[in-house]
């Protein structure tokens, strides 16, 4: 990549994230394909990195049928989680630290080995996930109305905002995963159910689509990262007093607070 190409609109989507203050879509200004938005993001997390952060794994976003068929891909899109990004199981979090936030129950893949190469199967990836936990993940886009390309969400490190974690299963259950039934509250009122089923046929596939597109760039996934592998049902929006809770079967509860 020459350096320094994308300084100028990392500059913009750090600022909207500092100030709080969604912006027009990137790519009604400027010219970018999937691969330049891919180096913006990597640019604007390497930018992160230099302020002191560090990278503990990667999203997988747009992995249900539905939003991919919105979006016409046919292929999920990655975004790369922050350290600063973690946030502790029942946490209190300021609304106002968000533009407009929305969550998702995802199951989280943390991994033991390595893994790499365009033909991972699904089988692989268990076999190399030390555990699995529940998690909510917190999205915000940059963008206004959470209206964007599919270009555009990529370059926006697909709307990684902050991520919820919970407990640790270790064991033989991890291969049942895609079976485990997950209900999301919000002030104790249902608001979504699904399975991790709902994530590619099965959130271990997600974890193996992400090697793959990783793979084309001559990149792998290591042991000791995390991959949230999409939620499990649609993003749901917050607003500020909102408890919301992920309950999973045999992964058990994951909570946040905003207010
Ligand atoms: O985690 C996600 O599925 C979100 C990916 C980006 C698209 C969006 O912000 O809805
Ligand atoms: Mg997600």
């Amino acid at each position: 990549m020459e350096n320094g190409k994308w300084d100028g609109i990392v500059r913009i989507l750090e600022e909207a994230e500092k100030q709080r203050k969604a912006i027009p879509c990137l790519s009604l200004s400027h010219r970018f394909d999937i691969e330049e938005a891919y180096a913006i993001q990597e640019a604007w997390i390497a930018h992160k990195q230099k302020e002191g952060d560090r990278a503990v794994g990667y999203k997988m976003g747009l992995t249900s049928p539905a939003k991919m068929k919105q979006m016409n891909v046919s292929e999920p899109v990655y975004g790369t989680l922050l350290a600063s990004m973690l946030v502790e199981n029942g946490e209190r979090l300021s609304y106002n630290s968000f533009i407009h936030p929305r969550v998702e129950a995802e199951v989280a893949f943390l991994l033991g080995r390595d893994l790499s190469g365009e033909n991972v199967t699904e089988k692989e990836v268990l076999e190399a996930t030390d555990h699995l936990m529940a998690s909510i993940e917190i999205i915000d886009s940059r963008y206004e109305n959470f209206r964007f390309t599919l270009a555009d969400v990529v370059a926006d490190n697909a709307s990684s905002a902050k991520f919820v974690l919970g407990h640790r299963l270790v064991g033989a259950k991890k291969e049942e995963v895609a079976t485990f039934g997950m209900t999301l509250r919000i002030n104790g009122e249902v608001k979504a159910t699904g399975t991790p089923a709902n994530v590619l046929g099965h959130p271990a596939r997600s974890v193996a689509m992400l090697a793959k597109m990783l793979a084309r760039k001559g990149e792998r996934l290591k042991a000791g990262d995390l991959v949230l592998t999409g939620g499990i049902t649609e993003a749901i929006a917050v607003q500020p007093g909102d408890v919301v809770q992920a309950s999973f079967a045999h992964l058990g509860d994951v909570q946040v607070v905003f207010e």
